[in-house]
């Protein structure tokens, strides 16, 4: 199990509703928060190379496998890769924006700069996932399983209106702690936390600025496939499963 129960402060939201908040410094092991790590110039920087990513890479509807149920957020991406979802073809990544067919557009260098300085010795990040939130949007308890490299973390930057985020541990039916995400925070994900169940509650409005007309987007980077036997052996051992520790002598 992943979450605890830690030190928490209750919270009033606009609708009346109190909900119980996990201080950021105690967190399920393997999550952690860099509250503020972007500066409000930082973040406009990258919010007008997010601009000019959907400019290429419009945004899409993402739909639930089988049911075809439409996500309350829209997607796009930028980098090698992107994850896109649709009701025939379900999760996955691919080369190509759905619509356009063309490849997705380049990663900003301020997001390549951000997983250097966080994601240490994480290869290179492959994918950056774009979700963009108005006012009601959610995203549903998930985990996150369509990545090949288990030992990359997700490294995730926030934007906009806060959010109330929550994660749990492996099971669906384990105990959650909420945290506030705030415009500029960056978040790894990593160990333990890597395959939780996590999930956006809902979005405050009225919280920041940064986006003209409000709302939140947040930026996920990721490594999809496997790392070279190179980034494999510049791992930090803390990130490896016990089972896969470097011994530091031969056992026999
Ligand atoms: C915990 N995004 O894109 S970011 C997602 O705010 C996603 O848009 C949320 O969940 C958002 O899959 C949460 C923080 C985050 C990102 C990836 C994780 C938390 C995670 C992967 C594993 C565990
Ligand atoms: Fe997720």
């Amino acid at each position: 199990m992943v979450a605890h129960p830690g030190q928490v402060e209750r919270v009033w939201l606009a609708s009346r509703k109190q909900i119980e908040m996990t201080l950021a410094e105690d967190l399920p092991e393997g999550f952690r928060l860099f509250r503020g790590a972007l500066s409000p110039a930082g973040q406009r920087a990258l919010l007008v190379g997010i601009e000019n990513v959907m400019l290429s890479a419009p945004l899409f509807q993402p739909c639930m496998p089988r049911t075809g149920k439409p996500f309350s957020v829209q997607m796009t991406n930028c980098g090698p890769l992107g994850w896109v979802s649709d009701k025939e073809r379900g999760y996955r990544y691919q080369d190509r924006h759905p619509q356009t067919a063309l490849p997705w557009p380049p990663m900003p260098d301020l997001l390549l700069e951000l997983w250097r300085n966080y994601a240490k010795a994480s290869g290179l990040p492959e994918a950056c996932l774009i979700n963009i939130y108005p006012a009601g949007a959610r995203m549903g308890s998930h985990r996150d399983m369509d990545e090949k490299e288990p030992r990359a973390p997700v490294l995730s930057v926030s934007l906009g209106d806060d959010a109330v985020f929550h994660i749990g541990g492996l099971e669906r039916s384990d105990p959650k702690v909420r945290v506030e995400l705030r415009s500029g925070d960056v978040c790894l994900l990593g160990g333990p936390s890597r395959f939780a169940y996590h999930g956006i509650d809902r979005i405050l409005p009225g919280t920041s600025v940064l986006i003209p007309g409000g709302g939140r987007i947040n930026l996920t980077l990721r490594r999809v496939t496997a790392f070279s036997q190179a980034e494999a052996q510049a791992v930090p051992e803390e990130r490896l499963p016990s089972s896969a520790r470097r011994r530091s002598r031969p056992l026999s």
